[in-house]
């Protein structure tokens, strides 16, 4: 692909942004390359966990590319806008974990990829935010819905209304990443938190990921009964049955 690298190491697959001339801004081209890959990391069995990040010291993805946003044509954008919903909806709902590693510059479309990760690592450059105020428009791949999520409404309002940039240890004070790193030592990081994550049961990473995922949205007995049903699933599987045998064995 020309504007996204794809590497699989084993059963890991690594998708990199690569437009470091426009600081991995996502143009039209890229987005279809997206979908591409998103498809594969959901339909291929040998692809367990993916990593997200940018090419070059700066970016991670500096947001949708402005020179193609369709000012002025209502027809084009909102169209675009769903295109984009699907796109990191598909990519939060793939049942596999996906780890957003950003190097440097997470802005509008590119904070909104990461924030439909599973798990997000930075860079102590790493630097966060939703601008498009700035621009007189608004989020529009997600952004507005999961930042509130992830760190609560009072605190999406106030970087989305002033469109300032959050810092990585910012963002690991309100919890949107889960851990900051030297720039050396996030790509080693991500590597590591991938290959944890592909020795652990497929089917009960895919069956937390919906719980946890869930329980933003439904009252808790919904969500109690929702846990109840993938725990027993869980139980029948073979992954199951192996995990409980070997702590009974005393094995690794
Ligand atoms: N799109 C296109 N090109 C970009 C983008 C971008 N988002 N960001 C940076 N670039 C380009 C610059 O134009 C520049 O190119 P050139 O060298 O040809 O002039 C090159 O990348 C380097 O950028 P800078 O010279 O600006 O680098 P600085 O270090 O001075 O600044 C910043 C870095 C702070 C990241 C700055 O580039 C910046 O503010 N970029 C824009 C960030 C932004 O506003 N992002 C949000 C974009 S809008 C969006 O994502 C909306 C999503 C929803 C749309 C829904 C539509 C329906």
């Amino acid at each position: 692909m020309a504007n996204i690298n794809v590497e699989k190491r084993g059963a890991v697959l690594r998708l990199t942004f690569n437009r470091p001339e426009a600081l991995n801004a996502v143009n039209q081209a890229t987005i279809g390359e997206l979908e591409h890959a998103v498809g594969s990391l959901r339909d291929d069995p040998d692809v367990r966990v993916a990593i997200l990040t940018g090419s070059g010291e700066k970016a991670f993805v500096a947001g949708a590319d402005i020179r193609e946003l369709p000012v002025g044509d209502v027809l084009k954008s909102r169209p675009f806008a769903e295109r984009m919903q699907r796109l990191t909806r598909d990519l939060e709902t793939c049942g596999k974990p996906v780890i957003a590693a950003v190097n440097g510059y997470a802005l509008g479309g590119g904070m909104e990829i990461v924030l439909a990760c599973t798990i997000r690592l930075a860079s102590e450059k790493a630097k966060f935010g939703l601008p498009e105020i700035n621009l007189g428009i608004m989020p529009g791949w997600g952004g507005t819905q999961r930042l509130s999520r992830i760190v609560g409404v009072g605190r999406a309002l106030a970087w989305t209304l002033t469109g300032d940039h959050i810092s990585a240890q910012e963002a690991l004070q309100m919890g949107l990443v889960a851990k900051v790193v030297p720039p050396e030592r996030l790509q080693p990081e991500a590597d590591e938190w991938a290959d944890r994550l592909v020795k652990k049961s497929a089917p009960a990473l895919q069956c937390i990921m919906q719980a946890v995922r869930a329980s933003a949205e439904l009252p808790i007995d919904r969500g109690l009964e929702l846990e109840a049903n993938l725990l027993s699933l869980l139980l029948a599987t073979p992954e199951a049955a192996e995990g409980i045998r070997a702590f009974l064995e005393k094995r690794k």
